[in-house]
């Protein structure tokens, strides 16, 4: 099947724009960093909506937000080349296995090719599932992943399914040592995940770690992330709870916006990002501040110099 067809160009997809919809339109051939949306919530468990994530991150990169971005003094177009694909044309049906299979089927081939050409991929969620697809095919650079969320996700299984929105970084301990993992901002987790999370070395920086002493997590991120390849996973629901009112599972005691970017401008700008994910971005009741949030944080890591490689 041709790599393009795979994708429901950005223009037909409900937000009706492509990421940024910026003036200066980049080919694929010349783009370094390429967006694609996957509007699926097939097992979230209790709030639904995050299918809209892709939505919300056009509408609002495209309509409400400026490409300028302030405290880079530079256009969005001028620092990161980025082409958006579209959403992927997932199949109508009710059954989870089969949509889990195609997108096992789909996703990881379609990024390998990606990292063929070069680019960086940006997957815009949909659940938390997806950043399994994504990563796997990743596993081989032997990435440092980065993970924000309210939640480790790395349960074995969860109401009798193996793969769902909150397993996802169980199952990629089978292609990527638990050393590669740093999970920031965690404040909701079980028993049984704390020590699978502990036994695989795991790194961890709770929510309360981050409010008492961000300058260390910070200058960990620094050291860490030097002259390595990185992922990020970013779970809208690091942000605490006021933040997010339309994802799946909100948790107060979270991170604030200037927490996230201070962290982020603390990953060292010779690290070299191969891929990211933004995840659990919902869109309820035309309320659009999560998509704002979600897009802005996107402008922010895109524009850092470790995106640019
Ligand atoms: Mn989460």
């Amino acid at each position: 099947m041709d790599f393009f067809n795979l994708f429901i160009v950005p223009e037909k997809t409900k937000a009706g724009y492509s990421f940024a919809d910026t003036p200066v339109k980049i080919s694929f051939k010349e783009s370094k960093v390429v967006f694609y949306g996957v509007p699926l919530d097939a097992t979230t468990s209790f709030g639904k909506g995050t299918a809209r994530g892709p939505e919300a991150i056009r509408l609002t990169s495209a309509r409400q937000i400026e490409t300028f971005v302030l405290d880079e003094k530079a256009d969005i177009y001028d620092l990161s080349k980025i082409y958006d694909l579209g959403d992927l044309r997932i199949p109508r049906t009710k059954s989870v296995n089969r949509m889990l299979s195609f997108l096992d089927d789909t996703i990881p081939g379609a990024v390998e090719t990606l990292r063929q050409e070069g680019k960086i991929p940006v997957m815009m969620g949909g659940e938390h599932t997806l950043s399994y697809y994504q990563l796997k095919a990743l596993a081989k650079e032997r990435p440092l992943v980065i993970h924000f969320d309210a939640h480790r996700d790395m349960k074995p299984e969860y109401e009798g399914m193996k793969m769902c929105h909150t397993t996802p970084f169980y199952h990629l301990l089978e292609y990527i040592p638990g050393e590669n993992f740093v999970q920031i901002g965690i404040r909701q987790t079980d028993r049984e995940e704390n020590e699978i999370a502990a036994k695989n070395g795991v790194t961890t920086f709770d929510a309360w770690q981050v409010h008492e002493d961000i300058e260390s997590v910070a200058d960990y991120l620094n050291r860490a992330t030097a002259g390595k390849k990185i992922y990020i996973s970013f779970d809208i629901d690091v942000y605490d709870l006021p933040y997010v009112p339309c994802t799946g599972t909100p948790e107060p005691f979270g991170l604030d916006p200037f927490q996230v970017l201070h962290l982020v401008k603390a990953i060292s700008p010779s690290a070299q990002l191969i891929g990211m994910d933004m995840v659990e971005v919902g869109l309820k009741n035309d309320d659009y501040r999560e998509g704002a949030l979600a897009t802005q944080t996107l402008l922010r890591i895109l524009s850092r110099e470790y995106a640019r490689k």
